[in-house]
């Protein structure tokens, strides 16, 4: 899909921003000043991107322990992730929850856990609310290809094809579930499009590293969705560079096959974006003046962040409801 250069000045602006917060919050970790665990989305960033970009902040999105893109590409509040990722109180857990529980409902960001499958259902709970109150509204579900061996899914798949919900599956298959891989889970030849397909969701398949392809499908099922056509489920290939959980490059381990990370790092969805931009006519100084733009806002949200106080003890049972 062609978009504007307007358009694809600001996707590749939040491609940006999203890569360099997490390198930076990789480059930081070995302070030990963030004791909770990170999965970083470094190499998937255009997903959430392209994704984001048709929605509004009435739209309930729902992510997994690898949030931080999804939270971020809505335009959330980054000085929010970064105290939370400090347990700071300025955080927008309140310093409780870590990388792994954000949220942000101002922006649509309903929140995101990590046990895996876990908010599918609640995501599509919401969608079922919007139907029911007969809002234009749309939930949206993140969900990672280690989805597919938990139960929830298949149930939260069937239930929203059957009452035809406003709801979005988001696939993000990156090929691994921690060390292992897709085939070694799965029966050889599996398609888990055609698995979705099978529960009776409309389905589009496609390249999660190329952001014009992203933002094409998702306008496309967004669009279908919010005319009443019922869910849709995209699948996006893609692939996650660091290590699983954590701030390292973990090659070395063995347990993806020789030369797969360096043939993704290749097709870098960043770099993409980039030549899209050039070759839509934007010069490099440009860009340059955007990403700089970029790096000066995420110190000044790391600075301000960090100011923030450490939780009071006294108030450790705060929002404890049982
Ligand atoms: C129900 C459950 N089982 C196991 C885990 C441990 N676990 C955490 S992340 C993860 C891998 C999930 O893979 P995927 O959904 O493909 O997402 P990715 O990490 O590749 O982004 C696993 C097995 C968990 N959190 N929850």
């Amino acid at each position: 899909m062609t978009i504007v250069v307007e358009k694809l000045l600001d996707l590749y602006s939040q491609i940006h921003l999203i890569r360099r917060i997490e390198e930076k919050i990789a480059e930081e970790y070995h302070q030990q000043t963030m004791r909770c665990p990170v999965h970083l989305s470094i190499g998937q960033e255009a997903v959430a991107v392209g994704v984001s970009a048709h929605l509004n902040s009435n739209d309930r999105v729902y992510s997994n322990h690898r949030a931080h893109a999804h939270y971020l590409a809505l335009n959330a509040n980054l000085e929010s992730l970064i105290a939370e990722l400090h347990g700071l109180e300025n955080g927008c857990c309140g310093g409780r929850g870590g990388s792994m529980h954000l949220i942000d409902l101002e922006k649509g960001f309903a929140g995101s856990t990590p046990i895996v499958g876990a908010t599918v259902p609640i995501a599509m709970g919401a969608a079922f609310a919007f139907k029911q109150q007969k809002r234009s509204h749309i939930a949206v579900s993140y969900l990672g290809d280690g989805c597919f061996e938990e139960g929830v899914v298949y149930e939260s798949l069937n239930f929203a094809a059957l009452h035809r919900l406003p709801i979005l599956f988001v696939l993000e298959n990156n090929q691994y579930s921690v060390y292992t891989r897709l085939k070694q889970r799965q029966p050889e030849g599996r398609s888990i499009s055609k698995l979705a397909a099978a529960m009776g969701v409309s389905v589009l398949h496609g390249d999660g590293n190329c952001i014009d392809d992203v933002y094409g499908l998702a306008a496309q099922a967004i669009a279908q969705i919010r005319a009443g056509k019922g869910p849709y489920f995209i699948e996006l290939d893609t692939y996650r560079w660091p290590e699983h959980c954590g701030p390292s490059d973990d090659d070395h381990l063995g347990y993806r096959p020789q030369g797969e990370l360096a043939a993704w790092k290749a097709r870098c969805p960043l770099q993409y974006a980039k030549t899209l931009l050039v070759q839509a006519g934007v010069a490099l100084n440009h860009i340059q003046q955007l990403e700089q733009k970029n790096s000066k806002k995420i110190e000044s949200a790391w600075v301000k962040a960090l100011n923030g106080l450490t939780p009071n003890p006294k108030k450790a049972a705060e929002g404890v409801y049982v």
